[in-house]
């Protein structure tokens, strides 16, 4: 029998909305730690009625339970790692801030500042919205798409130029480090922006064409949160999770009549070899031949549709074979 008692266990714990159609929310978030080989723990916010077509319905457990989950877990075991997703209205999202902030040490967080599902329903009221600023000095990494940084920010976002000021005017309201995610801007790209302090990175990728990607941007954040567990810095972390989506979701599965979703276990599917290819260190590209479409080139400029963007090109290496 194998001991793991004696291998150091990595935690990390998903805050979020269970989606009772497994591919998005505290599902997406599990199934990504346990695909990064991190052990995931959950506090549920809430619970979604939804399946591929669409939300019936959303309930919000108390603030009192969240609080009530959340310190069961840190009285006891702690994570490295902190993924948000949906808190569903802001008293949850309150009291989620309040044990945040008096957690000592506090491990990186990540907020998905989840806000409309991409089937058109809108999760949050207004004030939940701006009880998301309530968490914001508490934040490693904040991972808005285009229309959740366009609210937060104020800033229409047309082009790349767009993606970039709309993250400064989030950072200046008290976020350490903003991913802009470009997936919804359309064309051929998904091309995401990393903020952090004096420094701006693109990550360049092509868009992976698949009707199944219900659940992409909990599996991006979720997966941040497990490579940062692993004590990787923010810009690999981001880089290697870009990669995990891109494979998850070029493999990802028809199920439903809906968008269907990612395939988080890619790797045991797609790779011929019998030995494990997977996490902690992997190259998560589904097929490393290059027959498949995944690949992500960090840190080069996206080609704008409009106006070529303002930005810095840090010369880090893309990965190999990329
Ligand atoms: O992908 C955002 C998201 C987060 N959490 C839950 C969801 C969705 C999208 O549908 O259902 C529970």
């Amino acid at each position: 029998m194998n001991d793991f008692s004696i291998l150091p266990l990595t935690k990390a714990l998903t805050i979020a909305t269970s989606d009772s159609g497994g591919g998005a929310g505290i599902q997406a978030d599990l199934k990504t730690f346990a695909a990064l080989g991190v052990f995931g723990l959950s506090v549920i916010s809430g619970v979604s009625a939804q399946n591929t077509l669409g939300v019936t319905g959303l309930e919000c457990l108390s603030p009192e339970m969240v609080t009530l989950q959340l310190r069961a877990i840190f009285d006891d075991m702690g994570a490295q790692a902190i993924k948000i997703g949906l808190l569903g209205n802001a008293a949850n999202t309150y009291a989620t801030a309040k044990f945040l902030a008096e957690l000592n040490p506090r491990p990186p967080i990540i907020l998905d500042p989840v806000m409309v599902s991409a089937s058109g329903h809108v999760f949050l009221d207004d004030e939940a919205i701006s009880a998301l600023k309530a968490l914001y000095p508490l934040v490693t990494l904040l991972t808005p798409n285009i229309y959740e940084a366009e609210y937060l920010s104020g800033i229409k976002i047309k082009g790349p130029d767009d993606m970039h000021l709309a993250g400064e005017t989030i950072m200046a309201s008290g976020v350490e480090n903003v991913l802009v995610k470009g997936g919804d801007a359309g064309g051929d790209q998904s091309d995401d922006l990393l903020l952090t302090p004096g420094e701006s990175d693109w990550y360049i990728m092509k868009r992976i064409e698949t009707k199944n990607n219900h659940g992409t941007g909990c599996t991006l954040s979720s997966a941040i949160a497990a490579i940062l567990a692993q004590g990787k810095e923010l810009k690999e972390a981001v880089e290697q999770a870009k990669l995990f989506v891109a494979g998850a979701l070029d493999s990802s599965i028809d199920l439903g009549r809906g968008p269907g979703p990612l395939n988080h276990f890619f790797y045991y599917y797609f790779y011929e070899e019998t030995d494990f290819s997977g996490p902690p260190d992997a190259d998560f590209r589904a097929d490393p031949s290059g027959r498949r479409q995944g690949g992500v080139t960090p840190n080069q400029k996206p080609k704008p549709k409009t106006k070529k963007p303002k930005t810095k090109t840090p010369n880090r290496k893309p990965p190999s074979g990329s």
